[in-house]
């Protein structure tokens, strides 16, 4: 393997040996400005280079910093971003693994045997989009350009975005939705008339008492939230958490209810009839705010702690302990809405439950409970319009799911396998850096709409699962190596930071950017690209709010000022909701209206039959999904996750710690690889748990395949939320084998 430092040296920028700094500087920017007509306005200091990170989601903005060969040696956080504070989780700092890992895509790829089986061909830049375009035209002829889908996460997705609307479709979607946050989303807005967004408006700073369900901060690495959290606990705030699991924030919270896994409706019920029922709910908030207090009252009436008690565990003592802590905190309290929701498939209700108890403890728009969030507004290009599609993947699932704010990536692949209810299913996919095979659920199901496809463009970075089915892999380099759109916040403080290259990109590696607006070319689509390069769109933009690229070069994150001092509800503000009724829904006639229950129910859940576990899943502090699965740095932490197995368990099966098993779920699928056990009493036995993210099978990913198991792999049955369409994954069972060998039927 070829050490780093030999591998650094086909960079261009070390090739040229320079030694920044005084009167050096000019040649050094003459040079990146040749090499990658990078659109540097001088003179600055080359070797700090401002960006936001693109390992996780919440975007904290750094600086990469360079040592006098012009080799990146480390990020650290930009001490003015409210995302981090100056400080970059573990992941962060590993992230320039991304930029060194030598299993990086390296040149356009175009595909020479059939889907699955990673057999390509290196091309040209010019070849794949070709390739590209004619495919899209041809389906656009015959299908129409509706027909055509982007999945997308992460920062390249605007302008995927722009060019997938030019074509004359709006099928975008991302899987951060429908098999994450949604839930939450929709719940929240029909019951405050306001989402969470990212980063959530959770007030932990100042809160009294936070509430986790199912929430796993500090594994959980959310940078903000954990920071806060962390000055919260040495405050000595009280900390609830509701896990079959002993987390690492179990271990510093003052209550730990291991609930027996798929029953947390009942604790909410119950929580809401403890507080209710001893009067202890925030009278004049929700006589002023609220609608529906009365129904909701006779509703919870008989969810009493005895009720809840028989089907979540939890002694009847603690569930009135708790709902009376928090009562006492209120209104500085959370219940954390949690994000990743999309659980037992009664997920927006269950997340409606958790809206509500909020209600009643008067924490929304309150200190210590939920803030009022602001987002810098900084107007975009005006571009020409968009063509009208025909229909979008809404209609082409017959019109269900009309609660659903974002478009389901699930149901965009549900809309392209032919089936005969359905006019016209989607013929062609862009995905940009999401790998599909492991983030959907229910893989037979991905691979055969993967399969009914006349076109599958990948854009990555790496040779994911999802690249080994492209017709067309279109290497992306990575956010050391490229500027990308500003990352807008929200938050207390309404910020923007800018992401500039660090470096030239390796290999034969473009930016998203380029690459949508060299597609536009070759799709006579020009005219939503109105910039040449994406510095001087970033600079237009940053003109219009008083700063300028050259600025944000130097500073990196600037802070903006509130438009109105709203952060809080004022003392007796009257306030409007974005309701049918205008106030706080405990009773949502949203809901009622879809025909469905406008008021949370319990609902039982299948149980694991004899000799199964329930398969729960989480984060751990060092890993992002598959993201980072084969990130030298980050595999030197944790190269493979393991499988929590309760002590009794443990016994009946005579499993040892460190021994590998394999796995197999309830519809008879094996895991294509085996698993480290880990014996301990931090897990209920009713159920086993593993890190998200590993088990990959692409031999490409030299670091990471093999290791572990996929939980995607496990998840076959999906509970699907009727509300807003979310993908359910905690039904799912699994028991052990000593061997992955197929039983002859
Ligand atoms: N079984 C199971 N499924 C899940 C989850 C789970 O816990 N278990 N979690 C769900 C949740 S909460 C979410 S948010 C989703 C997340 O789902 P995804 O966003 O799909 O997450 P990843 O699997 O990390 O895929 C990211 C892809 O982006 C690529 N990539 C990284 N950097 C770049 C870049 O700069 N440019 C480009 N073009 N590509 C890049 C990576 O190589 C990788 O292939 O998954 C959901 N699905
Ligand atoms: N390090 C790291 N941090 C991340 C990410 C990452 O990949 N790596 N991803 C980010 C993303 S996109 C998301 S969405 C979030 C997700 O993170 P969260 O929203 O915090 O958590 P979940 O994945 O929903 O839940 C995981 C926890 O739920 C528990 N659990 C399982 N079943 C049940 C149940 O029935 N009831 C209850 N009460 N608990 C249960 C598990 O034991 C585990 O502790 O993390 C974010 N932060
Ligand atoms: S939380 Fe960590 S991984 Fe996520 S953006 Fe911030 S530093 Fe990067
Ligand atoms: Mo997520």
């Amino acid at each position: 393997m070829k050490s780093r430092r030999q591998f650094l040296k086909i960079s261009s920028l070390s090739a040229a040996g320079l030694v920044f700094g005084g009167g050096l500087l000019e040649t050094f920017a003459d040079n990146l400005l040749k090499s990658n007509q990078s659109y540097f306005k001088g003179p600055y200091d080359f070797t700090r280079t401002p960006t936001y990170c693109e390992v996780c989601f919440w975007k904290c903005a750094g600086w990469v910093h360079k040592d006098e060969n012009g080799r990146i040696k480390k990020i650290i956080g930009n001490d003015d971003d409210p995302n981090c504070n100056g400080r970059f989780c573990p992941r962060g700092t590993g992230g320039v693994g991304m930029y060194f890992d030598e299993d990086r895509l390296k040149t356009p790829l175009i595909r020479t045997d059939e889907r699955g089986k990673q057999s390509f061909r290196e091309a040209t830049w010019d070849e794949a989009f070709d390739y590209i375009a004619a495919k899209m035209n041809k389906i656009k002829e015959e299908h129409g350009p509706e027909c055509t889908a982007l999945f997308t996460h992460g920062s390249g997705g605007k302008y995927f975005g722009n060019l997938l609307k030019g074509f004359g479709s709006n099928n975008i979607a991302a899987p951060s939705y429908a098999q994450c946050r949604g839930p939450r989303e929709v719940a929240f807005i029909a019951t405050f008339g306001q989402g969470i967004n990212s980063p959530e408006n959770t007030d932990i700073r100042d809160t009294k008492c936070l509430v986790l369900i199912g929430s796993h901060l500090g594994e959980n690495m959310h940078n903000g939230q954990v920071q806060e959290m962390s000055d919260a606990i040495d405050k000595g705030t009280t900390i609830i958490t509701v896990d079959p699991r002993f987390s690492t924030v179990a271990s510093k919270s003052k209550y730990w209810l291991p609930i027996k896994p798929s029953t947390d409706m009942a604790l909410l019920l119950s929580w809401m009839n403890v507080i209710i029922s001893e009067g202890l709910y925030d009278k004049e908030y929700i006589e002023k705010y609220a609608f529906g207090f009365e129904e909701l009252k006779a509703h919870v009436q008989s969810f009493t702690p005895e009720w809840a008690y028989g089907i979540t565990t939890i002694k009847p003592q603690q569930i009135r302990d708790t709902a009376r802590e928090m009562a006492h905190a209120a209104p500085a309290v959370i219940v954390h809405p949690g994000r990743h929701v999309t659980w037992y498939g009664d997920d927006t209700q269950r997340l409606r439950a958790v809206a509500i108890l909020n209600a009643l403890l008067g924490s929304w728009g309150r200190r210590g409970g939920f803030y009022n969030p602001a987002k810098a507004s900084v107007p975009h290009f005006h571009l020409p319009d968009f063509p009208t599609p025909n229909k979008d993947w809404r209609a082409a699932m017959g019109g269900k799911y009309k609660l659903a704010d974002l478009a389901l990536a699930s149901g965009v692949c549900e809309a392209t396998i032919p089936s005969p209810e359905m006019s016209c299913s989607i013929k062609g996919w862009i995905v940009n850096g999401t790998n599909l095979i492991n983030t959907l659920p229910d893989q037979k199901k991905t691979i055969a709409a993967i399969q009914a496809l006349d076109l599958l463009v990948v854009v990555d970075t790496m040779p994911m699962e999802i690249t080994g089915y492209a017709d067309v892999v279109l290497p992306e380099c990575t956010y050391l190596e490229r500027y990308d759109s500003l990352r807008i916040s929200q938050g207390r403080v309404p910020s923007i930071a800018l992401r500039m290259p660090a470096v030239d990109p390796l290999y034969n590696t473009k930016p998203a950017f380029w690459m949508a607006r060299e597609l536009a070319k070759k799709l006579d689509l020009l005219q939503y690209f109105p910039f040449e390069t994406i510095e001087e769109e970033i600079d237009w933009e940053l003109k219009q709010v008083g700063s300028s690229l050259e600025e944000m070069q130097r500073i990196g994150v600037k802070l903006m000022d509130r438009e109105v001092d709203d952060l809080y509800f004022g003392e007796d503000e009257d306030v409007e909701f974005y309701t049918n009724t205008g106030k706080i829904e405990l009773y949502s006639t949203a809901l009622e209206g879809e025909g469905f229950d406008p008021m949370p129910v319990f609902t039982q859940h299948p149980e694991p039959s004899e000799g199964f576990y329930r398969l729960i899943y989480g984060r751990a502090p060092m890993h992002t999904f598959s993201r980072t699965a084969n990130n030298p740095n980050l595999t030197d932490l944790m190269d493979e996750n393991t499988v929590w197995v309760n002590p009794k368990v443990a016994k009946e099966w005579g499993l040892k710690n460190d021994q590998y098993v394999y796995l197999e779920n309830q519809d008879g699928v094996i895991s294509d690889f085996k698993i480290k056990v880990r014996v301990t009493e931090r897990i209920r036995w009713d159920s086993v748990y593993m890190v998200h993210g590993f088990g990959h099978a692409d031999k490409r990913l030299t670091r990471a395949f093999g290791k572990g198991v996929s939980d995607t792999q496990m998840i076959t049955n999906v509970m699907l939320d009727p509300i807003m369409g979310g993908t359910g994954m905690r039904g799912n069972f699994v028991t052990f084998r000593f061997d992955n060998k197929k039983t002859e039927v």
